[in-house]
């Protein structure tokens, strides 16, 4: 099945990747260009050679579906995948008085004692987002991150385009199109993000009444974000054929800068020493028909029957 695929791309840059330095000076092994192919009539690829929360990737997705930019929304959610991006912003703010927070990234990997007090800043952090309205949003926003060029893209006269909205509808009365685009990457805007799109480019297309997608994903961090770039483009291709009456075909995943963070390699060579179990299915509320309107009781995965979670540290 698809995982397969993933395995072999970690594989893959073990035995060949070129050993890189990077922005986070975490160190990396990186190849580029590689591509997967999931075939969603096979499972939901969500990986069972190692637990992937899927509550997870599916506020983060319905989040992004809102238009929201805001990690006020994924905290009410318990989700804190984001989070460091935004506290960077505030820790360089000049509203910050607190302990000196510098690379607080690659020091709380380091340091213990620092590490205490950044766990400290982060979680009072948290609970100001949380609690406060104004900072909030003032703090608790990322910038003009997927959310909102996915939905309200702006343009040179003032006007807002909603691509995802566009995208469903050239799905439901041109499914022949070849331009069923959307993009996250607007060059004019990649300043006011707090982190430039990773996955920049996705693009749909319909054939035997089943529905593809493929994205473009400019740099992969193979072990901790890919599996979730995976589970939610899935998960979009699924609402969207849900949507549009249509099955789903397949996701195809673009890779350019796909990397393992040299701090990841033990815990990927654990995770290939896994055998691959029966992908999950998913199952969708049938009495909701839109996109716009699920939430996230609307959809479940069953049969998941995963190894174990395997931790690992993110580079900031
Ligand atoms: N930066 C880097 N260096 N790598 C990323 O994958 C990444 N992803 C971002 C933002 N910045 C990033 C957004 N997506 C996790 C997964 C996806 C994600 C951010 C973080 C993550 O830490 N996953 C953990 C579980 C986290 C949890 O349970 O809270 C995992 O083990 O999958
Ligand atoms: P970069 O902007 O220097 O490429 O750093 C972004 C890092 O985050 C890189 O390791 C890729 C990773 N990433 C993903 O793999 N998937 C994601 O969805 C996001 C947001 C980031």
């Amino acid at each position: 099945n698809g995982e397969k695929a993933y395995l072999n791309l970690c594989e893959y840059i073990l035995n060949n990747g070129h050993k890189r330095d990077d922005r986070t000076n975490t160190g990396t092994y990186s190849t580029f260009g590689y591509q997967m192919r999931f075939n969603l009539q096979e499972g939901f690829p969500l990986l069972t050679t190692k637990r992937v929360p899927f509550k997870l990737v599916a506020s983060e997705l319905l989040w992004f579906i809102k238009g929201d930019t805001n990690i006020r929304y994924l905290l009410q959610h318990n989700n804190n995948i984001w989070n460091e991006w935004a506290f960077e912003k505030w820790v360089t703010s000049k509203e910050y008085n607190g302990p000196d927070m510098t690379n607080f990234g690659i020091r709380s990997q380091q340091d213990a004692e620092f590490n205490q007090t950044y766990q400290e800043q982060m979680n009072l952090f948290k609970e100001k987002i949380l609690n406060d309205n104004t900072f909030a949003e003032k703090f608790g926003d990322l910038g003009s991150v997927y959310g909102k060029q996915w939905r309200d893209w702006k343009m040179s006269n003032s006007e807002t385009i909603d691509q995802l909205k566009e995208v469903i509808h050239s799905i439901k009365t041109n499914p022949n199109s070849r331009r069923h685009i959307v993009t996250a990457w607007n060059p004019e805007d990649i300043p006011n993000m707090a982190l430039p799109p990773c996955h920049t480019m996705f693009q749909f297309y319909v054939a035997d009444g089943k529905l593809s997608c493929q994205l473009y994903q400019r740099s992969g961090d193979v072990f901790l974000g890919v599996p979730f770039n995976i589970a939610s483009y899935a998960l979009l291709t699924h609402l969207i054929a849900h949507e549009c009456n249509l099955d789903v075909g397949e996701f195809v995943h673009t890779l350019g800068d796909a990397h393992i963070y040299a701090n990841h390699v033990d815990q990927v060579r654990t995770q290939l020493n896994r055998d691959r179990r029966n992908l999950p299915r998913i199952e969708i509320n049938k009495e909701k028909q839109s996109i716009f309107d699920f939430d996230i009781d609307d959809f479940n995965i069953v049969d998941y029957n995963p190894h174990a979670a395997i931790k690992a540290p993110i580079a900031v």
